[in-house]
C-alpha cells in the first residue's frame, strides 16, 4: 500500500508537521476542525470540520486509503484523539500521537493546579478579581457562574452572541504570543489572576512568564486523560515514524 497520511492539526507542532511532510513530497491530508473563521493555510490539501465521530472518521481512513494517522491535535482536544485512537484500531490503520510536554511551575510561580475548567471556576467563588481567562470562546459560558469578577477574553474570533457576563473586555488575538505583549495585556487590563490551561508548547506560554514577572497567581488546568497510543515529540520523528512503520 502507498503512503498517505492523515494529519490532525490545529496546533504549531502540526503546521511544522505540515511543512516536513510538503517538503518530503509525502502524500498528505491536513484536517482542521473548523473551530475558527480563517484557520492558518496549510501547505497540504486541507479539510475542515468533524467526521462524525470514530466510526465516521474509521469510514474516511478506509474509503480515502489512509496508511498513517498522526494526531498532532491540542492536548484538551480529547475528543478527537480518543476518536483518533478507536477508528484507527477499527480500520487497521498506525497512529502516532504528536505531542508537548506540560509546563512545569518554575520559581516566583504562583500555580494552583485544577482538573477541568469547572475546578477554576470553582476557585474564583470569592470576591471580585480582574481575571484573564485565555481558554478559547468554548469554555467562557462555565464563568457564568462567577458573574462578580471583571473578565479579559482572549478569542480568536468575536463571539456571534455576547457573553453572558456582566463585566468583561473581550480581546481578538491569535496566538503565538510573546512575552512583551502579555506583560502589556495584563498590566493594561490590571489583571490579577490568570486562568490557563496546561496547553504546553511555545504558543501559549508567555503568559506564564507575564504572570511570573508580576508575581500573579496562576489558575492552572491540568491536562485530560488521553489514549494510551504511541507518541513522539517533534515533527521530524514523526515523519521517521511514517517512512519507517508499514502498515499493517
Ligand atoms: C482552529 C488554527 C499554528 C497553530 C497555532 C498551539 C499554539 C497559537 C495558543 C491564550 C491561549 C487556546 C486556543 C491557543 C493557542 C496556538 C495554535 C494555539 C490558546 C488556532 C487554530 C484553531 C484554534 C482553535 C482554538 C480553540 C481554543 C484554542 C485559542 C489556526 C488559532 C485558548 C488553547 O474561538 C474558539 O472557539 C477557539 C477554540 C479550540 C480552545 C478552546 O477550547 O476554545 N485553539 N486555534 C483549529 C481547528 O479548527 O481544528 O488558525 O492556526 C491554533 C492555535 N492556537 O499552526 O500556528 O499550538 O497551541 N488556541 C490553549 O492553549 O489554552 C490561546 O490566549 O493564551
Ligand atoms: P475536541 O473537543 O477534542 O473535538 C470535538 C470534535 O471536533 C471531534 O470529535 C471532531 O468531530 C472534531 N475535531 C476536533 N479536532 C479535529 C480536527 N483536527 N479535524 C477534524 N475534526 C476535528 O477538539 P477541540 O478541543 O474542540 O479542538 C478543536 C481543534 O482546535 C483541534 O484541531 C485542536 O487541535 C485545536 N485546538 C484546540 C485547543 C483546545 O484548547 N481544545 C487548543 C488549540 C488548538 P467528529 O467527532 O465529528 O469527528
Amino acid at each position: 500500500m502507498t503512503t498517505k497520511l492523515l494529519i490532525l492539526g490545529g496546533t504549531t507542532e502540526a503546521s511544522a508537521l505540515a511543512r516536513l511532510v510538503a517538503a518530503e513530497g509525502i502524500d498528505a491530508v491536513f484536517s482542521y476542525a473548523g473551530r475558527v473563521a480563517a484557520p492558518k493555510s496549510q501547505p497540504l490539501p486541507t479539510r475542515v470540520g468533524g467526521f462524525g465521530s470514530a466510526d465516521g472518521l474509521a469510514r474516511y481512513l478506509r474509503e480515502n486509503s489512509f496508511s498513517h494517522v498522526v494526531d498532532a491535535t491540542h492536548p484538551f482536544a480529547a475528543q478527537m484523539s480518543w476518536n483518533a485512537y478507536n477508528a484507527c484500531q477499527a480500520a487497521d490503520v498506525p497512529l502516532i500521537a504528536l505531542t508537548r510536554p506540560a509546563w512545569q511551575a518554575q520559581t516566583g510561580d504562583r500555580w494552583r493546579h485544577v482538573s477541568d475548567v469547572d475546578g477554576a471556576v470553582a476557585t474564583l467563588a470569592f470576591s471580585a478579581r480582574r481575571v484573564l481567562l485565555a481558554l478559547g470562546k468554548q469554555n467562557v459560558p462555565a464563568f457564568e457562574k462567577t458573574p462578580q469578577h471583571h473578565y479579559v477574553l482572549r478569542l480568536v474570533d468575536r463571539p456571534e452572541v455576547a457573553p453572558d457576563l456582566p463585566h468583561h473586555t473581550v480581546v481578538l488575538a491569535r496566538g503565538p504570543f510573546d512575552v512583551a505583549g502579555d506583560l502589556a495585556l495584563m498590566r493594561d487590563h490590571a489583571i490579577d489572576v490568570v486562568v490557563c490551561k496546561n496547553s504546553g508548547g511555545s504558543g501559549a506560554e508567555a503568559k506564564l512568564a507575564a504572570a511570573r514577572e508580576l508575581n500573579l497567581p496562576v489558575i492552572m488546568i491540568d491536562r485530560p486523560d488521553l489514549p494510551p497510543c504511541d507518541t513522539c515529540a517533534t515533527a521530524e520523528a514523526a515523519v521517521d515514524w511514517v517512512t519507517h512503520t508499514r502498515d499493517t
